[in-house]
């Protein structure tokens, strides 16, 4: 009996500690990564990347029909022109009906993919009403986020050695932990500045529908604006040398409250507040004592 309470209070007890742990080190679920034998898009975090999926609807559509248009013209000609049936052939060069028909009908088809995809493209471009933004600089081999609305602190982000990934991060699949994530709040535009600083890289995040080729020297635009908290992942997408499969892309999407508490963390760890224990007694010495 007294064997079977201990191990009944032992297990409570471990279940409170393990809460207490899994709150604080997985604070955020983690959602946003590949699965087996995942065959299509991820799923979509972002408005951008519903769009980006709506637009490949619609063309897998349009390029299905086109195919199937194709392959019964070659079937019939195949079939109706085969040299049993037909023994003398057309000697026709022209046909001027036909011409301007095969000639507009692609033009239109153009114009029906253009507009959506030029819709799409400013959609994603820019984001006039950010709330913050984060300059993202590739670097050969880590990723490097500046927060300048947040007092211009910056944190490397490293992929985190195998070891050291099991034994601090169990959670996130291996080859996407990295030591300091990206960190945004939820349910906030996020203008992202992209840039390298020594080769190009291309800082891709599937999920959130964007993509941008970061190029030293030059400044690159987007945005995102993620509904759920967790943890989400992409990995560099343009070859940058040796390592290019080491700099992954690890994002951590918190509540704001979080975010400012990390920020005064990052803060004061960059040196860019003041000690708590400044003087006190400041702004009443101040006060002339006749008032
Ligand atoms: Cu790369």
């Amino acid at each position: 009996m007294i064997g079977k309470r201990a191990l009944g209070f032992l297990g409570i007890l471990s279940g409170v500690v393990g809460l207490g742990l899994t709150t604080a080190a997985q604070a955020q679920s983690v959602v946003g990564v590949p699965h087996q034998w995942q065959m299509s898009f991820p799923p979509s975090y972002t408005t951008v990347m519903d769009k980006v999926e709506s637009l490949h609807d619609l063309l897998l559509v349009i390029i299905t029909l086109i195919s199937l248009f194709v392959l019964a013209l070659l079937l019939y000609v195949v079939f109706r022109f085969h040299a049993s049936r037909n023994p003398t052939p057309s000697v026709i060069t022209h046909n001027t009906v036909l011409e301007i028909a095969w000639t507009i009908v692609p033009i239109l088809i153009l114009v029906v993919i253009a507009i959506p995809s030029f819709r799409l493209l400013y959609y994603s471009d820019k984001a006039p009403d950010a709330a913050l933004t984060v300059k993202v600089t590739g670097h050969q081999w880590y990723w490097q986020y500046e927060y300048p609305d947040q007092g211009n602190f910056s944190i490397d982000s490293r992929i985190l050695a195998e070891a050291d990934r099991i034994k601090e991060k169990p959670q996130i699949p291996r080859l996407l932990a990295v030591d300091n994530e990206m960190v945004i709040p939820v349910n906030t535009t996020i203008r992202i500045i992209g840039t390298a600083a020594d080769v190009m890289h291309g800082w891709t995040v599937p999920g959130f529908g964007i993509k941008k080729t970061v190029i030293p020297g030059r400044l690159n635009e987007g945005w995102i604006n993620v509904e759920h908290e967790g943890y989400y992942f992409g990995e560099c997408s343009q070859i940058c040398g040796e390592n290019h499969t080491y700099m992954p892309i690890a994002v951590r999407v918190v509540s704001k409250a979080e975010f400012d508490k990390w920020v005064e963390q990052q803060k004061k760890a960059a040196g860019l507040i003041p000690p708590m224990n400044a003087p006190t007694g400041l702004a009443s010495a101040t006060i002339p004592a006749n008032r």
